[in-house]
């Protein structure tokens, strides 16, 4: 088995590739990077990462980078844990589509919000639409539930609840009814809980 190793800190977005690495089941390795320390920012790291961001993954001599390509490649690579939409299924594309939308339409658009800019920018040349529209579009996506894929857990769930979870704790997100109702339906789920609470030893530990 090859060896897994994160690069995580605690708790950042690299928390979210803990809970998925607690669903997968495999045994890994947490390597701390102290972000208040720029260790982010060291060669050694920038060598495994060049964007000086967490996380990254290694699994055996394969480094992947961004959250949401490593829930994907980790959902592939352990299928048995039924967290992918396999290849030649036809609801992969919808499985996919929601693994994209997370990076690239809801952060883009959450950011456009709590950060806005001297000019707007002409909408056509977004990759995304306004904050209240791709909100009422994943509340849509989400009320009928119980998961995104209709009865099954995936790793878009892990990328797009956790992304909604600190959305909403950090009050970058609005605490729609939607969205709290769909996070309550995984916040129980032992992997979540397991890796809550590794990263409150790990948070404690690397302060
Ligand atoms: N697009 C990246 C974003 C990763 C990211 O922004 N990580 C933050 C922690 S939440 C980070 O490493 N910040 C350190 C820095 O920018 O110096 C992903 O999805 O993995």
């Amino acid at each position: 088995m090859a060896k897994i190793t994160l690069y995580h800190a605690s708790p950042s977005r690299s928390s979210i590739v803990l809970w998925m690495l607690e669903e997968i089941g495999q045994p890994y390795e947490v390597k701390l990077v102290t972000l208040s320390k720029g260790e982010n920012l060291k060669p050694d790291y920038l060598a495994i990462n060049p964007m000086g961001k967490v996380p990254a993954l290694k699994h055996g001599d394969t480094v992947i980078t961004e959250v949401a390509a490593i829930c994907t490649y980790l959902a592939d690579e352990f299928p048995d844990k039924k967290l992918n939409v396999p290849v030649g299924t036809p609801r992969r594309g919808e499985y996919l589509k929601w693994l994209f939308f997370g990076p690239s339409v809801i952060e883009p658009a959450m950011t456009d919000r709590a950060f806005p800019r001297k000019e707007d920018p002409r909408a056509v040349s977004l990759g995304w639409r306004d904050f209240d529209t791709v909100l009422d579009i994943v509340s849509k996506a989400v009320a009928k539930g119980p998961y995104l894929m209709g009865e099954q857990f995936t790793a878009a769930d892990i990328v797009i609840g956790s992304g909604l979870r600190y959305g909403m704790m950090f009050k970058l997100i609005p605490e729609r009814k939607e969205f709290q109702n769909y996070i309550a339906r995984f916040a129980a789920r032992p992997a979540a809980q397991r890796a809550a609470e590794k990263d409150k030893q790990l948070s404690a530990q690397a302060a």
